[in-house]
């Protein structure tokens, strides 16, 4: 970012690297109409913003390079507020290339990571909350979170910092005066309201920055972890959850000896599935290490799948391994209902009868992960939640100011509350980009996809 030259025009292919029907060639900047003008066979200079042409791209010997549909959007009516040209190309990856190399013959510089929202950001067409919504509305996985990043995007979260913000103003207005012309005593009418009125905010802030953790599972899914003692069907069930032969299957003890790992969809939330090795008394060396990661992928996980053999009598292995349990957040699936009824009682909450290598009740099997885990996200039914963990420190430490405002003012001691008051404004700047450093701005677009 440092060197990043925001005066140059840059160019980059738009759309993922591979071969597809179509390709994006995108210049921004002063000189990307000069110099798609150059490349391409019509006169660009003569279309209007907004309008989309057909023609040829062309090298400086006039040989082809392929046939287009260009687009010119004149600034500051564009994404990123200067003149942008797309040229739609033919989606070989060669031809992309060409084209792309093209722009920069002619005198565009490569885009970096960002760079195009980057411009977007200094533009003033989006503010900083917003500029990150892009990227989290790219790489977004579920239908729960596009429509947070939508909103972000659209701003409806910067529309509620600017609203902890105005508040915020006007108190802290008040408490300059205050500290400013002591003599002028402060009502105590006044001065009491000012109290309810920080902790009322306060409040609000709190609340949305609790959202950070729902936020997380929405955008970051939940982990699943599928354990038992060996030959259960750990892996069968992995298989069976994800209809595909992901890991290996066999009658041996033993087999699988690390942790697997897989995404997997249900409903409107992803998951990390996760299968383990087969937890026993062993003293073989490579099961033991592969028991060891299971116990971990135990306390790491957010849900685990107890899985138990119904053919058979629960072993002392299996006992101590419910002793390590959560009975909160594990699901004991009774396996190979198939060939057997299970007639064990155990005292969980969540209990279910199947059979992984049938596929009895599996669907059932993920209603109940989907309830498991829907259970505690209360974020669905609000509109704004915070997605974001730079977000939430920035919140946070805005809060932490506040409360120190508000526990001075209880006891009367005025010295540091403006400066503390100030400090937690600058949080909230922070969020939307009025106050941040440079190093920020990179780090933040640095994590963006090149042409974007
Ligand atoms: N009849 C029946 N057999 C099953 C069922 N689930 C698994 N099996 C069989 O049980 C054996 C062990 O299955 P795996 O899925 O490898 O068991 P695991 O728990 O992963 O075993 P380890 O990796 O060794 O710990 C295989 O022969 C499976 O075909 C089921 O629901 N019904
Ligand atoms: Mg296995």
């Amino acid at each position: 970012m440092h060197n990043i030259n925001i005066n140059d025009t840059i160019s980059a292919i738009s759309t993922p690297i591979g071969t597809g029907a179509i390709s994006i060639v995108r210049l921004s900047g002063k000189d990307a109409v000069a110099i798609a003008n150059k490349l391409f066979s019509k006169d660009i200079l003569k279309f209007k913003s907004h309008t989309i042409h057909y023609g040829k791209i062309l090298d400086k010997n006039k040989n082809i390079i392929d046939s287009v549909m260009l687009s010119i959007m004149k600034g500051p009516n564009s994404y990123t507020g200067e003149d942008i040209i797309e040229i739609n190309c033919h989606g070989g990856l060669e031809i992309t290339k060409n084209v792309f190399e093209e722009t920069l013959k002619n005198g565009a510089r490569a885009a970096e990571p960002g760079e195009f929202t980057l411009r977007a950001f200094l533009n003033n067409k989006l503010d900083l909350a917003q500029a990150e919504a892009v990227q989290e509305l790219i790489s977004a996985n579920s239908n729960a979170a596009i429509k947070f990043a939508k909103n972000n995007l659209e701003g409806l979260l910067s529309k509620e910092i600017k609203y902890f913000q105005k508040e915020l103003s006007e108190v802290a207005a008040i408490l300059e005066a205050w500290v400013d012309f002591p003599e002028e005593d402060l009502e105590f009418d006044s001065f009491e309201n000012i109290q309810k009125k920080l902790s009322i905010i306060i409040e609000q802030m709190k609340k949305l920055s609790h959202t950070y953790y729902d936020g997380k599972v929405i955008f970051e899914g939940k982990s699943i972890c599928i354990v038992g003692t060996p030959n259960v069907g750990k892996s069968s069930l992995m298989n069976s959850l994800l209809k595909k032969d992901r890991s290996i299957v066999t009658n041996i003890k033993g087999t699988t000896r690390d942790i697997l790992e897989d995404n997997i969809k249900i409903k409107n939330l992803n998951y990390r599935l996760i299968d383990t090795a087969g937890i026993r008394n062993t003293s073989e060396i490579i099961e033991k290490e592969g028991i060891k990661r299971s116990k971990k992928a135990i306390e790491d996980s957010d849900i685990v799948i107890l899985v138990l053999d119904s053919t058979k009598n629960l072993s002392k292995d299996d006992f101590e391994l419910i002793d390590l349990l959560d009975p909160k957040k594990t699901i004991v699936t009774f396996n190979k209902i198939d060939l057997k009824k299970s007639d064990y009682k155990l005292s969980f909450p969540h209990i279910i009868e199947i059979s992984a290598k049938e596929n009895i009740n599996i669907d059932e099997l993920k209603d109940k992960i989907e309830f498991l885990s829907l259970n505690d996200i209360n974020a669905f039914n609000e509109e704004i939640i915070i997605t974001n963990k730079r977000h939430k420190s920035s919140l946070d430490n805005s809060i932490n100011y506040l409360i120190k405002v508000l526990n001075n003012l209880l006891t009367n001691s005025a010295e540091f509350v403006t400066l503390d008051m100030r400090d937690a404004l600058k949080e909230l700047s922070s969020i939307i980009g009025t106050d941040v450093t440079e190093d920020i701005l990179s780090s933040i677009f640095n994590n963006f996809c090149i042409g974007k």
